[in-house]
């Protein structure tokens, strides 16, 4: 099923053409209505007039998350205030916040995006979605609330938290659809399952899941526990909010080309990457008008894939996000991100769906990543001497999969943090 088929479906000839004259028209505009932009470009050398479009894309500066900080609040805006109808923010957990704002056309722009995304992993109006993204300053809740609306599906805006009621609804209004962050799925399965409730025996077919990285064997986790379908969607408060997921072929996330426009980059040099490599996403917003960012480097890993997909969509296609480029983590000289570890783990049975990694610094200088993980619940192991058996074989496993020495210890069903939002899974006592 399409949303909009068209587009959708428009040959990637028409669909580069489109963006030649979109990010054309993107250059001078920002030169004309913002100041921050109009700078950027002057010190990069470009004009406008002489600018030749995508073939002079590698020329445009990057903005990086420290301009928006810099600008903060408004100052990297495009528009008037007037003309802002609404205003989003970071939680500011990693430095200062960051506000982002959209007119009417952007609202309306990133709701298209959704719903082909909602329609693209089976959302139609006979749905009950129950949102379980927070509401609020972060994008999840509402951004999720209007798309699914315009599709015509029937709205559940439960936010995140407040588990029980949330299953007691899901039950009474039988929501056939959630979205939610994969860490509270994970911990809204284990609360079902603790008070008697078979989500299986629910009317609950479909969960499409984000705003943070979770692994292929996650998937299958969440799929075997529940029954349903999960669906990765990506998006950053930057470009909007949530704005792509992954079709039914589960083949990769459609990017929407005729507004977005994509790069792969080497995050220490900078240069594009080649066909099918692995590199920092960058994304070009090719109709945003209150906050357009050119080359915006996204900090998030992945593999771009051209190829048209299955589904019949010519779009182009990301890769499950492996993890931030500021979330890798080095012990001892390896470069290991934690979507990686969680990769390894998820495939030994006896290991539950929670842990946490903990980076520490000896006296002698060197780094200890001690990884806690859970026994699963179905796991038949008390014995002491199993236990250590486990941990060894887990330890084993990062070794020869990851190359990374860690000390494992498996804790109880239930003993790690749970989350109602974005998980926490790393702990790094180095730099305090
Ligand atoms: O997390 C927007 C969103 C809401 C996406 C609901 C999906 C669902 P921010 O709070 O600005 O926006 O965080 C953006 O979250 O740069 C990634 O590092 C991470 N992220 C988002 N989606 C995924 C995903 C929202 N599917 C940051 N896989 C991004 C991995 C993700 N990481």
């Amino acid at each position: 099923m399409f949303w909009d088929p068209r587009i959708e479906r428009m040959p990637e000839k028409e669909l580069e053409e489109y963006q030649e004259r979109k990010l054309k028209a993107l250059i001078f505009r920002v030169y004309n209505h913002s100041p921050f932009y109009r700078k950027r470009l002057k010190e990069a050398g470009i004009n406008p007039w002489d600018f030749s479009g995508l073939r002079d894309l590698t020329k445009l500066p990057f903005t990086k998350k420290q301009d928006l900080r810099d600008t903060y609040p408004t100052g990297m805006f495009s528009v008037p205030i007037s003309q802002v109808v609404r205003f989003h923010a970071s939680s500011g957990t990693t430095g200062k916040p960051t506000v982002v704002g959209y007119t009417a056309n952007d609202i309306d722009m990133w709701v298209e995006c959704l719903c082909r995304g909602l329609v693209s992993c089976g959302v139609s109006r006979e749905d009950v979605v129950q949102i379980s993204y927070g509401y609020g300053l972060f994008t999840g809740g509402l951004g999720f609330h209007y798309a699914a609306e315009k599709v015509g599906a029937t709205v559940l805006p439960t936010s995140a938290g407040n588990t029980a009621r949330q299953i007691e609804l899901m039950k009474d209004l039988k929501t056939t659809v959630i979205a939610c962050t994969p860490s509270y799925m994970l911990y809204l399965s284990e609360y079902a399952y603790k008070t008697g409730v078979d989500l299986k025996e629910t009317n609950l077919k479909r969960g499409i899941f984000g705003a943070e990285p979770w692994s292929e064997e996650t998937r299958k986790r969440i799929e075997e526990k529940t029954g349903i379908d999960a669906y990765d969607v990506y998006g950053t408060s930057e470009l909007s909010g949530p704005l792509f997921t992954e079709c039914t072929e589960k083949c990769g996330i459609h990017i929407w080309a005729d507004h977005f426009l994509v790069e792969i980059i080497d995050p220490k040099t900078g240069e594009q990457v080649g066909e099918g490599e692995k590199g920092e996403l960058v994304v070009t917003t090719l109709s945003k008008e209150a906050l357009p960012l050119i080359r915006w480097r996204t900090g998030d890993i992945t593999i771009l894939e051209n190829e048209k997909c299955a589904c019949g969509r010519t779009h182009p296609r990301i890769m499950r996000i492996l993890g931030r480029a500021d979330d890798m983590i080095i012990v001892r000289g390896v470069n290991v991100f934690p979507s990686q570890i969680e990769h390894v783990l998820m495939q030994i049975p006896e290991v539950g769906e929670h842990y946490l990694i903990i980076l520490d610094r000896e006296e002698n200088g060197l780094d200890v990543m001690t990884i806690q993980v859970e026994l699963s619940e179905k796991a038949e192991i008390d014995k002491v001497s199993d236990i250590l058996e486990l941990e060894k074989r887990i330890a084993e496993k990062l070794k020869s999969v990851l190359n990374v020495t860690a000390k494992v210890e498996v804790v109880n069903p239930g003993t790690l943090q749970r989350f109602e939002g974005k998980a926490k899974r790393v702990i790094d006592r180095r730099k305090i």
